[in-house]
Parts: structure tokens; sequence; C-alpha cells
């Protein structure tokens, strides 16, 4: 696969910007009425299966229309790929570093620290999230919230509320996560202020449990693979000695449902922890459908490629059930924003925390700076009276949300945000100033599919990384030449201009950002 053909396609999608643009070009912006904004954001949903980011697998007609009637970032990146670290940039604007949260397993975030949700509500704004939370310590800054113990479940699941109780749900969790969203909008608030509201999902992430009225779909579709599946990481160490390996390291059982009695795997509990929760017709619907699947495919006694590629078909096929959901869900907040008058008032944002493999180097999960799991979708629904349509394509960053929304609540942006607002780029304009590369910083190792710490650099031609720890690896990709990150040309002959051109740039953010990881490994 060419993934520069796949994240910039050029589509009929966006061929109509330009007519849109001229006739809202008549209209006044909502200057004096604040604008509403409604953030959704899913977790490891990535562009490759979004249609207006890409078309080769499925289509997701509601995340369409956000990006038909707004804006679609083609350059859109995590500061680091991994749920809590992304949640914490997001809600603070700043580096993991500096907001303290580097990593899921052993940080918790300080809820004293401003965040975006503060700032708004000391602006006049309701705030309100329902969902995934993941950041160890309970919401701050909210006048509503519930929330998923750590990762939440599918089926039937807990929600904290904010009198610290824990109660159980019955239904699917994408559903759940959209009804309370939605009555929060009809019941909840104040119609006199603006408001604020996270949906933030669950859905996509591991291990991609579809909706039982979901499960028939995609099973006449074949994916072709991604043509460096069968990557042999050669020049990359890092990359070679990660966990996240649809052939080693998927689980049948846990990722690929194939549970039947007397087989065994490392995460079989879990799975089967996870279906116990499910109702008896639940479980029937979900058995009636999975249970041809495992007999065939005991049957078959795959081995090799067989089996990979089967691994492969399958991983494809929940994932897309998965997204399906959730492409529903959005299409009710759509909807219903519509049918009350607020759609024209408000900026409809849809992310992911960050991007996922799908296949790309023969990966699941994410962490790795490489181009899959640092890009993250970025796509929002444009109010009235801002003609921006189609395409942006300057380098933003999750660290970027906190400052635009802020200065979309009118609240002056402290010095300490480390992000820029997106807002004189949702208003057309071009800033000659905007940035011209990126930081990325990546901590949680040694830990779950063991991707190395790493931080790098990334213009819109070079990507520079250093791997460290208990590794010392530098890698240097030319993403023009090889869009794929399949060739490591640090060291290489002819490339020593580029590698000093990018170390500088490296130092420059590491300054910048004040990240402390400098005073370990200076650079020149
Ligand atoms: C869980 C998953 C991992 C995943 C992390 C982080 N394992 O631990 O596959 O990388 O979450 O994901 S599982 O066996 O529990 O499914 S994150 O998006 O929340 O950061
Ligand atoms: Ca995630």
């Amino acid at each position: 696969m060419d993934l520069k053909n796949v994240l910039i396609p050029s589509m009929p999608l966006f061929a109509l910007p330009l007519a849109v643009a001229s006739c809202q070009s008549e209209k006044e912006a909502h200057t004096d009425e604040p604008l509403n904004i409604v953030y959704i954001m899913t977790d490891d949903h990535t562009g490759q299966m979004m249609s207006c980011y890409d078309t080769r697998y499925m289509h997701t007609p509601n995340l369409d229309r956000i990006a038909r009637d707004g804006v679609r970032f083609t350059n859109s990146f995590v500061a680091n790929s991994l749920s809590g670290p992304s949640r914490a940039c997001m809600l603070t604007g700043k580096h993991s570093h500096a907001n303290g949260f580097t990593d899921n397993t052993a940080c918790v975030f300080d809820g004293d620290q401003p965040t975006f949700p503060k700032y708004l509500q000391k602006a006049g704004y309701q705030t309100a999230l329902f969902g995934k939370w993941h950041l160890g310590s309970m919401p701050q800054g909210f006048d509503r919230w519930e929330i998923l113990p750590g990762q939440g479940y599918y089926y039937n699941p807990d929600f904290i509320h904010e009198n610290g109780d824990t109660i159980t749900e019955h239904g699917y969790l994408t559903n759940i996560i959209t009804d309370k969203s939605i009555d929060w909008l009809e019941n909840g608030r104040d119609p006199e202020k603006p408001f604020c509201l996270l949906i933030h999902h669950k859905a996509i992430h591991r291990n991609w449990m579809a909706d039982t009225a979901d499960l028939y779909l995609y099973e006449d579709k074949t994916f072709p693979l991604p043509g460096n599946f069968y990557d042999d990481y050669a020049g990359r160490q890092a990359a070679s000695e990660q966990e996240m390996s649809i052939i080693k390291d998927m689980d049948m059982i846990y990722d690929l449902k194939m549970d039947r009695p007397g087989e065994d795997s490392r995460l079989k509990e879990m799975y089967r922890y996870f279906c116990s929760r499910m109702d008896s017709a639940q479980r029937a619907a979900w058995d009636a459908f999975y249970d041809p699947i495992i007999e065939d495919f005991y049957s078959q006694n795959l081995q090799g490629k067989e089996l990979a590629e089967w691994k492969f078909q399958r991983y494809m096929r929940d994932y897309m059930k998965t997204v399906k959901s959730l492409d529903d869900n959005v299409g009710r907040v759509l909807d219903y924003l519509e049918q009350k008058g607020l759609l024209d008032n408000t900026l409809v944002v849809y992310t992911s925390d960050q991007g996922f493999y799908m296949g790309e180097h023969g990966w699941f999960d994410k962490r790795f700076m490489y181009e899959e799991s640092f890009r993250t979708p970025l796509i929002m629904r444009m109010p009235d009276g801002y003609d921006r349509r189609g395409d942006i394509t300057q380098m933003v960053q999750n660290i970027d949300y906190a400052p635009t929304f802020m200065e979309i609540a009118g609240v002056e942006i402290p010095e300490d945000i480390q992000g820029v607002s997106l807002l004189p780029l949702l208003k057309g304009e071009d800033p000659e100033d905007w940035r011209n590369s990126l930081y990325y910083h990546f901590y949680e190792y040694p830990a779950e599919h063991s991707v190395k710490r790493h931080y790098g650099v990334r213009n819109d031609r070079y990507k520079l990384i250093h791997f460290y720890n208990d590794i010392d690896q530098w890698e240097l990709y030319d993403l023009q030449a090889d869009p794929n990150e399949m060739r490591n040309v640090y060291g290489q002959p002819g490339m020593e201009k580029v590698t000093s051109d990018m170390m500088k740039e490296l130092k420059g953010l590491q300054e910048q950002y004040d990240d402390p990881i400098r005073h370990q490994f200076p650079l020149e």
C-alpha cells in the first residue's frame, strides 16, 4: 500500500468546496453568539477506516457528512500515540512531559492543573463529558460527567458517576454513550448558555467487539493485504522487537474470538469475562454468529501465511463492524443537532486518540512515531459563517485542540500552552508563521507491546527518530521517497546535510517545549 495515496486521496467529496464557500461567504459569522462545541473522540480509530480519508475499505457516511460540511485535516498528528497521554495533551494543550501524564501504566493525571474545560467553564460554558476518560483521577472542569472505569466494556458497561457510584447499564456501549450525550443536550443543560460536550467513545479499541446488530456485516468482503504486511524490519531494531504483530501477538481467542472448549490462549480469560457480561439474548446472538466460524476455522487447521492472512481478514471485519456502530451513532448526534436547530451554531469535531495499524508493517496497535499511528483523523463540521471547506494541509497536533476551543470561547490563551489555536485555519487564513515541524515523544516502555521509548521530529519531507532506554538507535526517513517507512537512511552516504538539519530542528523543538530529555541526550 502506498500511504501517500491513501491519506491524501483526491475525492469527489471534496470537489464541492469552492462552490459551497462562495455561497457561504455572503453570510455573516455568528460573532455575537458564542459557538457550541461537540467534541467527539474515539479510541484507536484510524483514517484508513474512514471513507472521507480512505475509500479502500469501508463506508462511513456520517463521518463523511462532517467532512463534507466542513474541513478535513490531512496532516493531523498526536504528540504521544497512546490513550491517556493523548487525552492529557488535548485537555491541557501541552506535551506529555509538561502535563505530567507520559504513559498509561505509571501515571495518574494531576486534575488540579489547568485544562480547557475549566477555562471554558469560567468563560460561562456548560461542560459535559460522557465515555472514556482513562486518566486515573476523576474529571474536573465538567458540570456533568459519567465515565468508564479504565478501558470500559463493550457489553453492559459500567459507568462511574460523579458521586462515586459505579452503575452497570444494559446494552452496547457506543449506543449508551450516545444516549447519555443526547439526553444531556435535551434535558441536562441550560439552553440559554453555550455548551461544550465531550462524547468520548471506547470504540474502536481492542478487542473490537461489535454490536450484535452489526455482526453479519462485511463477511463477504476480502481485503487486500497492505504491501508491507510481511515487513522484515531490516535496519529498524525497535520495529523488529515490538510485540504487536498480527502473526505472532494477536490472540486467537481474545482478539479473534475463536473460543471453544479445550482451546487455550494467553488472553482467553479476559475474553470469557467480557462475554460473561452479556445477557442471554446478547450471548445467543453472539454465539450464533461466531460458532460456525469457529468450527470452520479449527477444521481448516491453517498454518503459516494462510493463518496470518486469515487473522488479518477477521481483524479487519471485526474492526469495521465496531466502526459501523460508531458511524451510526455519530449520525444520531448530527441528526439531533440538526433537528434542534443547533447544528449551525455548533462546531462538531471528530478525532481519535491516535491512529492505528491495519496490518501495515504486519501490525495492530499504535505507539510508534511511524505515520499510521503518529497521525490521527481530524475532521470538523463548520458552523454558519465559517467559510473554510475542504482540506487543511498545515501540520496540526492534538495539543492544538485546547487553545482552539479556548479561542472559540473567547478565553485568552496563557503563555504556557504549547499548542496553537486552529481557529485562523478554520477561518480560511494561511498564517505565514505556521509550524513547519512537529515534536513527538513516546514513553511507555517496558510495557505491553514492547515499543521502545522514542522521540523525534517530522517536517513535510523527513522524519528523524531516536529510540532510547535499553537501545540507542536513530532512524531517518524520506517520506517522499519512502512513504511507508521501510528504509532507514540514517547514516547513509548523502544524508549528512538532511540529518544535521533535522537534528537542529529536533534540538530547537526540545528547547521550545522544554523537554528534559534533552539533558539526558544533548544534541549538537
Ligand atoms: C490495553 C490493550 C493494548 C493497548 C492498551 C493501550 N490490551 O492494554 O492492546 O495497547 O490498552 O491502549 S488489552 O489486552 O487490554 O486489550 S490505549 O488506547 O488505551 O492507550
Ligand atoms: Ca487509543
